[in-house]
């Protein structure tokens, strides 16, 4: 893709605003679209941009032209006075209507574009937006994950979009457009990358609390990285030998963590929380309020309000060696 001048200068000023916001993870880019569907919704915005912008240079350069042609000058007369114009009043209305049209025939266009139908084909994928957290499964090999989704570059996933509780809104911007989940309700959405990476996604509808820390990744790969991910996910964790990581498990068991959560091989199978199996694999913690790494987990175990205040994973008042312990066993299950 070209890179367009106001398209750069755009995303200058959006990189800036999305640095101070998501240090440390990739940025949310309106303007670098990576899908024909994001290509489609780009064109359109830079489209109707470049229509206002003419619209406003045009409508305040007359309006300074008139100031200045005819300011009130010692020995001037009031300038020639219009009343009713036939010729004008066609001009000022036909234009708006010339342009509301080309922009509605764009508009549909776009939305044609970057929201192909479904067809009769299966889903690929099943994506659960939870407060706040999204639960990810694959429905063919049966991978579940938990705000990061793997795909495969330059292939068309259907995804089924339900929510658990309250509306949440899928929107991953480099690679289309949003879409609500709804609870009781099923929406379905096309994701294609055509550059491998890693994408950022929100969820767009505020949903309580932590809503801005409900955020995702989508990995883009090869399709031979993507098969070993998936691959890696459907390993079963042996149990740990390594005495401290054995008590973690032990923990986990005991302290009803297997009430929430779900990790393979294991007695917890439940999806109030984010599935914990390869946790230690994933780049985040907690829908992005975190970098996912042994310190962070722990700081979470220890103390989940300080990450993200307000979130429904409970405080256990867990000693350090507990968390420890609990830290351990989830890195070996990676
Ligand atoms: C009442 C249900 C509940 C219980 C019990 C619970 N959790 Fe959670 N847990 C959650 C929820 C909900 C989240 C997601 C929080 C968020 O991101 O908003 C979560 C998140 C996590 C995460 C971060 C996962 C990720 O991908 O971001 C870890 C790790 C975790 N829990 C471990 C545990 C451990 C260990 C225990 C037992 C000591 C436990 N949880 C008990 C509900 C629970
Ligand atoms: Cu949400």
């Amino acid at each position: 893709m070209t890179t367009h001048p106001t398209r750069t200068a755009l995303r200058l000023l959006f990189d800036f605003v999305g640095a101070i916001e998501v240090f440390n993870l990739s940025s949310i880019d309106t303007l670098n679209p990576v899908s024909p569907q994001a290509a489609a919704i780009t064109r359109l915005f830079l489209g109707v941009l470049v229509i206002l912008a003419v619209i406003f240079v045009l409508v305040s350069g007359l309006v300074v032209y008139a100031i200045v042609r005819y300011r009130e000058r010692p020995g001037s007369s009031m300038p020639r006075q219009l009343a009713g114009s036939r010729k004008l009043e066609f001009l000022w209305t036909a234009v708006p209507i010339g342009l509301l049209a080309t922009v509605f025939v764009f508009t549909a266009k776009t939305m044609r574009a970057a929201n192909p139908k479904k067809g009769t084909r299966p889903a690929d994928l099943l994506v659960v937006g939870h407060q706040w957290w999204w639960e990810v499964k694959y429905l063919k090999s049966g991978v579940i994950t938990a705000n990061e989704i793997h795909l495969p570059v330059g292939k068309a996933v259907l995804i089924q979009l339900e929510a658990a509780d309250v509306i949440h809104d899928f929107w991953v911007p480099q690679l289309g457009r949003k879409i609500d989940a709804i609870p009781g309700h099923t929406n379905y959405l096309w994701l294609r990358a055509d550059r491998p990476g890693v994408y950022s996604g929100i969820c767009a509808e505020f949903c309580g609390t932590e809503h801005a820390w409900m955020r995702f990744e989508v990995v883009v790969q090869s399709p031979e990285e993507f098969t070993a991910w998936e691959q890696a996910q459907l390993k079963i964790p042996q149990p740990p030998s390594e005495p401290e990581a054995l008590a973690g498990m032990k923990l986990f068991n005991e302290l009803t963590c297997v009430n929430c959560h779900r990790l393979a091989g294991t007695r917890a199978n439940q999806t109030a929380g984010p599935d914990l199996t390869h946790l230690a694999q994933r780049r985040m913690l907690a829908g992005g309020a975190a970098v996912n790494n042994p310190q962070t987990l722990a700081e979470w175990l220890k103390d989940p309000d300080r990450i993200k205040p307000g979130s429904n994973m409970p405080n256990f008042h867990l000693s350090d060696a507990q968390v420890r312990a609990l830290v351990a066993y989830l890195e070996t299950t990676k």
